[in-house]
């Protein structure tokens, strides 16, 4: 059997800003986007009192615990007070699988003999995280993934929560349908219908019953997970590390007409970015000149980036600063230091993502050139 846990800091913006400045401990912090369409990225759990909640639209939080301080978050920060975190787990065992910036799996199926019990194992992984790095962390410990995370999740700030084998098929009897993993609205709206409301309720009827409500696929991986199964394994390296583009051209191009392939170029870096739900702290032109000789520019930005128009003009303005009278033979574009998208609701915007969701739904469905920008054709 295998022991899996799962670690998630608390309250993670709103701790860090907490602890990087005294004076607002214990105070209702919270961190979001500033401006007049900004949402809560997270709070603290003094604002938590108020009902304050991430992704809650900034002026409602306002109204809510209109004396709470409303900061506007710094992800570089964050991203090095994860790495401090990530260090620390990494020294419990080397397979620990990044989440997100502040959760992680850890495999520790071969870590428990140096401990008396599970217990113990997770107030050590509690108590190394806050000597190093004074924050606070909730743990799950159980069989798999699923349940590590529900029990993580169970009891917070500074939960230490255990599902053993013998206490799975109770603690999934009550579970409502929305915490198990893959289950969106439309999928709960569907199970509702035919009378399901909890994992229990999935778990007592037979898999084919599932199968042919949901799809022979969705079907036997909710039957599974509500019998608490849960077989994906915690992988270590989960996250592309980059991702990038290049093309070499069949004539060797002037800066001038290296624009339009460079703005395909940021358009498929973009739409992959968007696939996996992950955005770019970094991005890199690499540019071969008519002499073979390569060279690359780099930026990074504190917001990390998503979207075709930022990287192209990214890109583009790099490649400006290059020597003028040159020659191309191949240009590329990479996105690198990604994070995961759901990290960045402190900068979305709604409208822009709802354009390029459309836009990545045609191409996908009708090919590259349906929607073409004019800048891609030299506009
Ligand atoms: P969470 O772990 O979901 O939230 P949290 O750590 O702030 O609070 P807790 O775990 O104690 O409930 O997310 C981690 C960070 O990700 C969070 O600090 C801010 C960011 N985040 C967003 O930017 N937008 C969101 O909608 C959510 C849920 C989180
Ligand atoms: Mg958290």
């Amino acid at each position: 059997m295998r022991i899996i846990a799962h670690v998630d800091m608390d309250a993670f913006f709103a701790a860090v800003e907490q602890r990087d400045n005294p004076e607002l401990k214990g105070k209702p912090v919270i961190v979001g986007g500033q401006g007049p369409r900004g949402v809560v990225s997270t709070c603290s759990y003094e604002a938590r009192k108020f009902k304050v909640r991430s992704a809650m639209p900034m002026a409602q939080a306002k109204k809510l615990c209109p004396h709470g301080i409303f900061l506007p978050g710094n992800m570089k920060r964050y991203q090095e007070v994860s790495r401090e975190v990530f260090e620390v787990l990494n020294r419990f065992t080397p397979i620990v699988e990044v989440a997100s910036v502040d959760e992680a799996f850890l495999d520790l199926t071969g870590a428990t003999h140096f401990y008396n019990s599970l217990e113990e194992l997770g107030e050590a992984l509690q108590a190394e995280i806050k000597k190093e790095t004074s924050l606070t962390a909730s743990v799950g410990i159980a069989p798999n993934k699923f349940l590590a995370k529900l029990a993580s999740d169970w009891r917070k700030p500074q939960g230490l929560t255990i599902i053993r084998p013998e206490e799975v098929a109770e603690f999934l009897k009550t579970l409502p349908l929305e915490k198990l993993w893959g289950v969106g609205p439309v999928t709960c709206r569907t199970l509702k219908q035919y009378g399901f409301n909890t994992a229990g309720d999935l778990a007592s009827v037979p898999l084919e019953r599932l199968e042919a409500i949901l799809g022979k696929k969705t079907g036997k991986v909710l039957w599974e997970l509500a019998q608490g199964h849960d077989p994906r394994p915690v992988e270590v390296e989960r996250e592309a590390k980059s991702m990038g583009q290049e093309q070499t051209f069949q004539v060797d191009l002037s800066a001038a007409e290296v624009k339009a392939p460079l703005a395909q170029l940021a358009g498929k870096v973009g739409r992959r970015l968007r696939k996996e739900g992950l955005a770019a702290s970094t991005i890199t032109l690499k540019a071969r000149y008519s002499d073979f000789k390569t060279v690359t520019r780099s930026r990074s930005f504190s917001t990390p980036i998503y979207d075709d128009d930022t990287i192209f003009q990214v890109a583009w303005e790099m490649l400006k600063e290059l020597p003028t009278a040159k020659k191309y033979r191949l240009v590329g574009v990479t996105a690198s230091n990604l994070v995961s998208k759901r990290q960045l609701s402190l900068f979305a915007e709604p409208c822009q993502d709802d354009l390029l969701a459309t836009l990545d739904k045609l191409k996908a469905k009708y090919g590259n050139q349906v929607v073409v920008r004019g800048r891609e054709i030299g506009g």
